[in-house]
């Protein structure tokens, strides 16, 4: 068969964007695979200069395999900002040293009096400075307890360049504020990932432990970046084959990988795996055993891992096996793996995301009924992991009850950074400002100032453990999470994880430099359009504390009519509760009373129609579609209105978009560009849809400026989508 040859005109531009990429300096494909680390040459002049000054040449103390990634990205990134070669030394020749490296390794440093700053920095945390050395040289130290922190301190170091930052006058010490700052991959061991949005499993399973992909050590680097020090590989809806050898030892080669850059690694325990893969008739916690399976099994783990992080757990939760299977409590099965960790420093994550088809309660209520009564029974090194909302990840929540009711027991957050319900890799919403209205959320149980954030950084309790979890967002796609405005969540979590007291604002605004361009007139505008976005999807989805209103199965678009379904609370019926006189879940004291689960004032704030945030309208209360709301309209011309707004603020988004275009690459510019078409049409499809359906119940026109549905509610309640992503039934 003859082979068509390439029109000469797409030759010829193939030939150019070729010579281009390898002949001018600093072009390079803008797909996003470098994320926040682009490190592309200081674009402002003046700043250059000073950077390169005091930048003149790098001192690093030390070898470990730490070090040398300490090295490696100093290298890597100077050369790329400041578009010289810094000069590595082994002493200082000069104004303008930078030294790299703990007092311990270098007397140098050691000599700098940094003490006091160092302990307040901690295990992990640095101290970066300018100093003056013995010879009246200007120079700037970043260090360092451990060659982990120093490497830590070496990305903020650089990230300051990125942004911009002066640099000649610093004096800033970092320590993190959650112990555990961990990645959990819903990934199978087949590749697919559950909930995933950005192609395949990082982990090449087939290959390992072989082939190692240059990208897990992208995937290292990336993480260290923003403080993460933990990634748990496999799915919580798990597969016992992991923890056999043959995937140990390929789960060995990513922790070999990960280890220089403090990324410790874990593996998701399935309960029944004595049964699977040991040959036991019972998983039975209490049964010796099991016991001992789990403890000759932990073992074995650690004789690949030595620094294994531990088990997360996702026990007797949507059909999920676990101690109850046996008659035992969550107490019972966490401990059991608790004992045969411990003696190698192990940790047990426990999910608190429980509920049962045969529990007529209010599924909201369901995990707080569950581990309330368990607190204070959990060994030393169990965690609970508790998402932020009673729920489900649904596009806003109230925080879950559990924070603030369990003092006895380290709870630990689990924030989806994966955007299941919230419009998967194509529309754009950052979630930052979701997950710092949940961490400073005040759950009042120990008075005013009783913050979810202090729960979970320790200082409420005096929790011993603390942590963060954040389901992954990243994938085979060559921008890593699926969109290019997904990177800025994963960037986000790891920032929270490091600080939740950090603002949305501040975050975004140091990401979009770093993704893209420190011109005011990019940084500000697109900004704004990230901080709005959030509340912008909730109002197209959920607005008014509306929730879990997707499709069946795969959560694709909206579906509030589904009714079908074999568990009631898969249902959104269950959730909206619409009817003739109005919309919500009564959660009042009239209803499930799910708002005695909050501690007082919070109880009665969340319970009564006149104090009830908007936002937690619906999920507290069912209202009547004529109540009057505070803007003086009926519920149903404001709920109408909310969905309005949604597409509304995608459309601003879209404009913002298309006006600063020119200021970066045409290459991320256009997939932003046709995502955000991608995201308004299917924003009207879920206030079209929405509202089709709420009609049917309220017989209301729409409010003046609300256009109408496109098509009829039959149309939209024919869609189905058997293929969409991230789903596998
Ligand atoms: C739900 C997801 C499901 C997860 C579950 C969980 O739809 O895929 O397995 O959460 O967190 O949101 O266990």
């Amino acid at each position: 068969m003859p082979v068509h040859p390439l029109p000469r005109s797409l030759r010829s531009w193939l030939l150019w964007l070729s010579l281009t990429l390898l002949l001018v300096p600093g072009a390079r494909a803008e797909d996003g695979y470098a994320l926040w680390l682009r490190y592309p040459r200081v674009d402002d002049a003046a700043r250059l200069a000073a950077y390169r000054a005091t930048l003149a040449e790098v001192y690093v103390a030390g070898a470990s395999p730490t070090m040398d990634a300490v090295r490696d990205e100093i290298r890597r990134g100077l050369r790329g900002l400041l578009d010289v070669e810094v000069p590595e030394v082994a002493a200082p020749t000069r104004a303008g040293t930078l030294l790299l490296g703990t007092p311990a390794a270098s007397p140098l440093i050691a000599a700098l009096a940094l003490e006091d700053a160092l302990q307040a920095a901690g295990e992990e945390g640095y101290v970066i400075r300018s100093v003056t050395l013995d010879a009246g040289r200007p120079a700037t130290v970043v260090a360092s307890h451990t060659d982990l922190g120093v490497l830590y301190g070496t990305f903020h170091l650089l990230r300051l360049l990125q942004t911009h930052h002066p640099i000649d006058d610093l004096d800033l010490v970092s320590a993190p504020r959650i112990q555990h700052r961990i990645l959990n991959h819903w990934d199978n061991l087949d590749r697919t990932v559950e909930r995933g949005y950005a192609g395949f499993s990082l982990w090449d399973w087939h290959k390992l432990p072989d082939y190692l992909d240059p990208r897990y050590t992208d995937y290292a680097r990336a993480n260290a970046s923003i403080g993460i020090n933990g990634t748990v590989l496999t799915n919580v809806n798990a597969n016992a084959w992991v923890l056999t050898p043959m995937y140990l030892e390929k789960a060995a080669a990513l922790a070999d990988l990960f280890r220089p850059y403090g990324l410790r690694v874990y593996l998701t325990a399935r309960f029944s795996a004595p049964i699977e893969i040991g040959g036991l008739d019972t998983a039975d916690p209490l049964d010796p055993a099991v016991r001992a399976w789990w403890q000759a099994k932990v073992d074995e783990i650690y004789r690949y891992i030595p620094d294994f992080g531990g088990f997360l757990v996702k026990a007797n939760s949507e059909g999920q096996p676990g101690p109850q299977d046996y008659g035992r409590t969550h107490a019972d099965g966490a401990n059991m793996l608790a004992d045969a960790l411990a003696p190698h420093g192990g940790l047990v994550m426990w999910r608190a995301f429980v509920y049962a088809a045969e529990n007529p309660e209010d599924r909201a209520k369901q995990a707080y009924d569950e581990f309330v009564p368990l607190d204070g029974t959990f060994r030393d090194n169990v965690l609970v992991q508790v998402k932020n909302g009673p729920i489900d990840f649904q596009p806003r929540e109230p925080f879950h009850p559990l924070f603030g009711a369990m003092p006895q027991t380290p709870l630990m957050m689990e924030f989806q950074i994966t955007k299941e319900y919230l419009g998967f890799a194509t529309h754009l919403v950052y979630l930052a400002p979701m997950w710092k209205e949940v961490l400073d959320a005040d759950t009042y149980a120990r008075g005013p100032g009783s913050t979810v954030a202090r729960v979970i950084d320790g200082s409420l309790h005096g929790y011993d453990h603390t942590g963060m979890a954040g389901v992954a967002n990243t994938g085979t796609d060559r921008n890593w999470s699926g969109s290019h405005f997904d990177q800025a969540n994963w960037f986000a979590f790891g920032r929270l994880a490091w600080d939740p007291s950090l603002t949305a604002e501040a975050i975004a605004d140091t990401w979009i430099r770093m993704t893209f361009t420190n011109d005011p007139a990019f940084v500000e505008p697109v900004k704004r359009m990230m901080l709005g976005s959030w509340e912008a999807a909730v109002h197209y989805m959920t607005p008014l504390g509306l929730h879990h209103l997707m499709g069946t199965g795969h959560h694709y678009g909206p579906a509030p009519w589904v009714d079908t379904l074999s568990r009631p609370e898969w249902n959104p019926v269950y959730y909206h509760r619409a009817d003739s006189v109005g919309i919500g879940f009564d959660r009042t004291a009239t209803g499930s009373d799910a708002v005695s689960q909050y501690a007082p004032p919070l109880d009665s704030i969340y319970g009564h129609l006149d104090t009830v945030p908007e936002k937690y309208l619906l999920w507290f209360h069912h209202v009547p579609w004529a109540y009057e709301m505070p803007s003086g309209r009926t519920l149903w011309d404001e709920l109408a209105l909310r969905y309005q707004a949604g597409v509304d603020t995608v459309r601003a988004m879209q404009a913002t978009w298309a006006a600063v275009g020119h200021h970066i690459d045409a290459e991320r510019f256009e997939q932003v560009r046709v995502f955000l078409a991608i995201q308004e049409k299917e924003a009207r499809w879920w206030r079209d849809a929405s509202l089709s359906y709420w009609q049917t119940f309220s017989r209301r026109p729409l409010p003046e400026g609300v256009e109408p549905p496109a098509h009829t509610l039959d149309y939209y309640r024919s869609l189905s989508f058997p293929y969409a992503p991230g789903h596998f039934p």
